[in-house]
């Protein structure tokens, strides 16, 4: 009998705990290097960065990105080039992914919204896997600045509390870099902290707790979760970590072009004009702001590799999955945009790192190191994705497709999944496939790319006769998409970009 199958069973029935633990005892003594835990479901260990976009060295975004432990962990799996956020905001994109459910039909869109008031009833991943034999513990922001106790066996720093923040210093003096308007959303600066990784808190607390929970043994299969901020604003790092990149020797984002805009509809337009790049050009601070996104992101490339180090060292190397994405990207500049909210590659596109073990019920083979995964898919497929390759049941309901076919074979170009970003609006929304994006807004206004050509969608085609049969397929495909769109809210006409609330 599969172990997993046997556990929900024994769960059902009422059978004593002690039973389960004396039969994953049995497995844990069987472990050998190299080999996956006899008999027992693997452990997840998922790890969810904030704001980061395809500024890694696998990915290419930057040219001077440095992040060599997952560039290691790509290389040790599959990497999916073509990922994409549900939403490019830390709310709706972070529920989706721990709901399995779509936000564009929870209505779950925005920030500002209450996730347990959209959603009182759903039951996230942990909580999931929890029921059907694993303890699950999660450390950090993973949801939307709240713990929700009621999905995790365990929390660090405290189940008890809803912060999920442990202490981080901050610079003496604020704002640390780039002046404070007050339209600006209040965490939008950089600078270094006076101070070592060990007294600086925050991520590095976050990362040496799940490496703790890596490094030790486990009576039940586990689900950890580790959210690291950085590089979420503000960017304040420790000194030494801070100094890595220098303003005057960054390259600006290789995908600004200053005439981008010009073939953009209005509503993207507006979207796009926000005022920070303005005001930060206007003090001279873009390289300055690229160069500290930059050591943010490999800073928090340093957390993973922490957590990872620890996975690969200690006793659960070859009985745990990892996944390693971000909820949404990031602009800094490209499109005169910066921060998040919009519908472009830059932001929707997602890292998406995903190693599996030799022995897990649903990929017996593992994944193979060097996987590269051209095909379109979506942060709601991590649900169903992560119950077949352990044997949990499938949560009833789930919007996303299980990528384990593509995790077999990364390589297959059957992958037909056409994948929708919600942006702010029930009627605005960004659709991916593998070569193309299509982007419409609530106002009717349409942009088409060709992301294998035009990689930083440059060339707005969707006025270009040529691709017309294109822009058509795409425009049917939202007509099927938007009349499941009913239960949306309507437009709150807040400016989430504008907002200073975290
Ligand atoms: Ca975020
Ligand atoms: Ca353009």
């Amino acid at each position: 009998m599969n172990i997993a199958r046997f556990l929900v069973l024994g769960i059902t029935a009422g059978l004593i705990p002690a039973l389960l633990v004396a039969t994953l005892a049995t497995g844990t003594t069987a472990q050998s290097p190299g080999q996956p835990v006899e008999g027992r479901p693997p452990n997840v260990l998922l790890v969810v960065v904030d704001d980061l976009n395809d500024w890694i060295g696998c990915l290419g975004g930057h040219p001077q990105a440095e992040t060599p432990h997952l560039d290691a962990l790509a290389a040790s799996g599959v990497l999916f080039t073509n990922a994409y956020c549900p939403a490019p905001a830390c709310n709706p994109s972070r529920t989706a992914l721990f709901t399995g459910r779509a936000p564009w039909k929870t209505g779950l869109i925005r920030n500002q919204q209450v996730m347990r008031e959209v959603v009182p009833d759903e039951v996230l991943m942990p909580r999931h896997f929890s029921t059907h034999g694993y303890h699950a513990a999660g450390g950090g922001k993973l949801l939307h600045y709240v713990v929700d106790a009621r999905s995790w066996d365990d929390y660090f720093p405290s189940l008890a509390r809803e912060n999920p923040f442990p202490r981080t210093m901050q610079p003496a003096s604020r704002p640390a870099a780039l002046p404070h308007e007050p339209w600006m959303y209040v965490e939008a600066d950089w600078g270094p902290v006076e101070a070592t990784r060990d007294e600086y808190g925050g991520d590095v607390l976050v990362a040496r707790w799940a490496a703790r929970e890596l490094a030790r043994e486990h009576d039940r299969p586990f689900f950890r979760a580790a959210g690291i901020y950085r590089p979420h604003e503000p960017w304040f790092l420790p000194t030494e970590d801070f100094a890595r990149f220098s303003a005057d020797r960054v390259e600006l984002p290789p995908g600004y072009r200053a005439d981008d805009l010009d073939d953009v509809p209005e509503a993207g337009q507006r979207i796009a004009r926000n005022r920070y790049l303005p005001h930060i050009r206007e003090h001279e601070l873009w390289k300055s702001g690229v160069a500290a996104y930059l050591a943010s992101i490999t800073f928090a490339d340093a957390m993973v590799g922490e957590i990872l180090a620890a996975l690969d060292q200690g006793p659960h190397r070859d009985s745990t999955i990892v996944i390693v994405t971000s909820d949404h990207g990031w602009h800094l500049g490209e499109k005169e945009h910066w921060q998040k909210f919009t519908g472009w590659r830059a932001c929707a596109r997602v890292p998406l790192l995903v190693r599996v073990p030799r022995g897990a019920p649903g990929l017996v083979d593992g994944t193979s190191p060097g996987g590269r995964c051209d095909a379109p898919v979506s942060l709601l497929d991590l649900f169903p994705t992560l119950t077949e390759l352990c044997g949990v049941p499938a949560k009833p309901g789930v919007d996303g497709r299980s990528l384990v076919p593509l995790l077999a074979a990364p390589e297959r170009n059957d992958w037909n999944q056409v994948v929708r970003t919600q942006l702010g609006q029930a009627e605005s929304f960004a659709l991916s496939d593998r070569r193309s994006r299509y982007i419409r807004y609530a106002d009717g206004g349409e942009e088409l790319y060709d992301i294998v050509d035009d990689r930083y969608e440059w060339r707005n085609l969707s006025t270009d006769p040529a691709h017309e049969t294109e822009l058509l397929r795409f425009r049917s495909l939202a007509a099927a998409e938007l009349s499941s769109t009913d239960t949306s809210p309507p437009p709150s006409g807040r400016d989430a970009a504008r907002s200073p609330r975290r």
